[in-house]
């Protein structure tokens, strides 16, 4: 069957041959429990108040962030929804401090931010669950926190889901990147778009100008040369936005071009950046590049940082490439 539009995902898993060759079996089941996983949260975010998951599980996480009700359930449900694919040897969390061994051995390794933006849920804006797949090193090996330690050239799959007014999913396996919006009537996953590409230039950036006294000169130069436009060096003027939802934010850009921006500032001494490298700036790193964008952390591709924790920090840079190829020609 051909990938055409209305494809449903489990058929489009079946069908589709990234790079030449048909997805593996163990991965189709995998990407099949976290997507159908992601169904039931959209229909839970969308309940939210009417069934008491609104508000702070009054606990914090690894990354001494309070947790919401949603982002523990989202976590639970990732877990329950995988631990029956045979081929994954073990899943790690922004909400846990430690991986996970769910088969021990096997081909992938999963990590997710189960619910990215999620002090937005109680005001009621768009929140998603990011994803990334690595091939593990040694299927056959048992499981270790080291495993995960990989850049994110290592990815078999990376992808997302946005809860917003549609639920809609960015998937790639490598070969680009497809599109598909959740069917709340048959809770299927439809594919709506099979080739999204990032056009290479745009008039719109995304970053919290709260914190701009705080960058980097390269990047205060950067944003202070857009807000200036066509009354400065550059020969357009420039639109913001910041909804302070990685997802939505770089759903956007994916959808129509733009850059991302959320990078380290001089109140962290360690130069990272508050965005995670494993499980949000790797995924949508893979997807932004496959739709013929770009992502850096300043100097380097994000993509092939070798990671040293499973929590790290990163400064991210992404979106259509001509503005990021002159944010890094900035920092050189
Ligand atoms: P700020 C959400 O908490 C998140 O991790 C990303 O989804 C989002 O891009 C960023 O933080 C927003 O950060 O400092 O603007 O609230």
């Amino acid at each position: 069957m051909s990938s055409g539009i209305n494809t449903n995902f489990k058929q489009y898993l079946v069908s589709a041959k990234p790079k030449g060759a048909a997805i593996p079996t163990g991965l189709q089941d995998l990407l099949l429990a976290v997507v159908n996983t992601c169904s039931t949260l959209s229909h839970e975010v969308a309940q939210g108040a009417l069934i008491g998951l609104l508000g702070s599980a009054g606990s914090g996480n690894v990354q001494g962030e309070v947790q919401q009700k949603l982002d523990i359930i989202a976590n639970d449900q990732l877990m329950d929804g995988v631990k029956g694919c045979h081929s994954l040897a073990g899943l790690a969390s922004e909400e846990m401090e430690l991986p996970v061994a769910v088969q021990g051995t096997g081909d992938y390794l999963l990590l997710f931010d189960p619910l990215d933006g999620s002090s937005n849920i109680d005001v009621n804006v768009s929140i998603g669950t990011i994803f990334s797949i690595l091939k593990k090193q040694d299927p056959s090996a048992p499981l270790q926190t080291s495993d995960f330690l990989l850049s994110g050239r290592h990815q078999a799959a990376a992808g997302y889901v946005v809860y917003g007014p549609q639920t809609t999913m960015a998937l790639t396996l490598g070969d680009g990147v497809v599109m598909f919006t959740l069917n709340k009537d048959t809770g299927e996953f439809l594919l709506i778009k099979d080739a999204v590409t990032i056009a290479p230039s745009t008039k719109e950036f995304a970053i919290n100008m709260s914190n701009m006294r705080h960058w980097a000169d390269p990047v205060r130069r950067y944003i202070e040369e857009c807000l200036a436009g066509t009354t400065g060096t550059r020969d357009k003027d420039f639109n913001m936005r910041w909804i302070a939802s990685m997802v939505a934010d770089v759903h956007r850009v994916l959808s129509r071009g733009g850059v991302f921006m959320y990078p380290w500032d001089k109140r962290d001494p360690k130069k990272a950046g508050k965005l995670r490298l494993m499980y949000e700036a790797n995924p949508m790193s893979f997807l932004v590049e496959q739709a013929g964008g770009a992502s850096i952390n300043g100097t380097q591709t994000i993509m092939d940082l070798q990671p040293t924790d499973l929590h790290e920090r990163v400064s991210v840079m992404l979106g259509s490439k001509e503005e990021i190829d002159r944010l890094k020609q900035y920092h050189s």
